[in-house]
């Protein structure tokens, strides 16, 4: 069976967004529901653009699913763009100011040409849309796998929200972010990153923010501490970075376990074996600064997610650059945007995150056919459980 692993493409103003994914196992029932909700989520959230006015965003499957479920050949899901015009000329023109911030500079001079419209209609965040499949159809796998992946905007510019999400109050949690206007799950909070970015749309400026993703009832062991391509940690940071406009990505306690003695950051082991069904088998830990994850590989505790997303680099009043054709100095050129997309970059880093979980879950447990997976998992689980298989070295039998 193939690696789990997807491709996309497609331009922002061109005629579809295309994912196309390998290494999915047969058997996996796509929840339509949950797969189009996401797109949806994705195009909503307070500050977008008017562009968003314009789609529907749906995946229309073209290839791997049988009446609603995985064949196990490569699956290919195809997004239509409403907004389909990159031929004319008239209505994308050429852009020879580039966006200081956005990939238009270095794109144009790598592609060597003055204009950054080629350039920039690939490296679009409508492209997120066709992740956002990927991922949502990942999240169907991990359903089987009884695994949950929850994210939410921590915080718009200097509007925070400090509660904590766990797996007692996520069902909570999840409906009052689905409440919110910026999908963060407190009112106040909410309200306070919604002032934020109005006052950024009144002075024709962005805003950016963190987001988190957080997975609950992972199995231990899922990831690699013997190959540093395999690592969980970095496999996730590579996804996460990956999306557009995030600069950084951090685990649990992230950039704070670089200012704390070893005894503050290291999570206690404890057992308790009235735990022992739980995905820690037991091995309870009383904090999770960890991040749900040691040496490349989940302990059992829930993986967390923080990124940050840079404001974005369209401005309504543009920003100092220069134009590529007469080198003088001008201001950066304006193109329809959003001021603030930290909403929609929170349900693409959840998704993202749950394409890396089930591509690390099926490197483990393997399969063909959901069945032969789920098997396998339960299997492990057995055995995992049962440890120590063998009597402890020393010990009379
Ligand atoms: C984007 C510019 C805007 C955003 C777009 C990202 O698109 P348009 O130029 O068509 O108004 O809305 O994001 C999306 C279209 C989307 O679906 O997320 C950019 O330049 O990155």
């Amino acid at each position: 069976m193939p690696y789990l692993d997807y491709h996309t493409a497609g331009e922002s103003h061109g005629p579809a967004l295309i994912t196309l994914i390998q290494g999915m196992p047969a058997g996996i029932e796509l929840d339509m529901d949950l797969i189009n909700g996401e797109l949806r989520r994705r195009q909503g959230g307070y500050g977008r653009g008017g562009r968003q006015r314009i789609e529907t965003d749906t995946a229309e499957f073209l290839a791997g699913v049988r009446n609603g479920v995985t064949i196990g050949s490569p699956i290919a899901v195809r997004i239509a763009n409403k907004d389909s015009r990159l031929d004319d000329a008239h209505k994308t023109p050429p852009v020879h100011r580039p966006r200081p911030g956005h990939a238009d500079l270095a794109g144009s001079v790598k592609w060597l040409t003055t204009d950054c419209r080629g350039t920039l209609e690939r490296a679009s965040a409508r492209e997120t849309a066709a992740r956002t499949v990927a991922g949502a159809i990942a999240r169907c796998l991990l359903r089987e796998l009884d695994i949950t992946v929850f994210g939410f905007v921590r915080s718009v510019e200097s509007a925070r929200w400090d509660g904590a999400v766990n797996a007692a109050n996520l069902d909570e949690m999840r409906s009052s972010r689905d409440q919110s206007k910026v999908y963060c799950p407190d009112e106040p909070a909410s309200e306070a990153m919604i002032a934020r970015i109005r006052a950024a749309k009144e002075n024709k400026d962005t805003v950016g923010g963190l987001v988190e993703a957080h997975v609950f009832n992972c199995p231990m062991g899922i990831g690699s501490s013997v190959d540093w391509r395999e690592k969980l940690d970095a496999r996730l940071a590579y996804a996460v970075m990956g999306v557009q406009a995030f600069k950084s990505v951090e685990i649990g306690l992230g950039k704070d376990v670089a200012s704390l003695t070893g005894s503050k950051v290291h999570d206690p082991i404890e057992f308790r074996a009235a735990d022992r069904d739980t995905p820690s088998l037991g091995f309870t830990r009383p904090s999770n600064n960890a991040g749900g994850l040691e040496g490349g590989m989940t302990n059992g505790s829930p993986v967390v997610v923080r990124a940050a997303m840079k404001p974005i680099s369209t401005l309504l009043k543009g920003l100092l650059s220069v134009n590529l054709n007469t080198k003088q100095p001008e201001q950066s050129d304006y193109e329809r945007s959003d001021v603030c997309a930290v909403s929609a970059a929170s349900v693409v880093v959840e998704n993202v995150v749950a394409f890396e979980i089930a591509r690390a879950a099926l490197s483990k447990f393997g399969g063909d056919s959901l069945l032969e997976t789920r098997q396998n998992y339960d299997a492990f689980l057995e055995k995992a459980s049962m440890l120590p298989l063998e009597p402890p070295a020393g010990t009379i039998a």
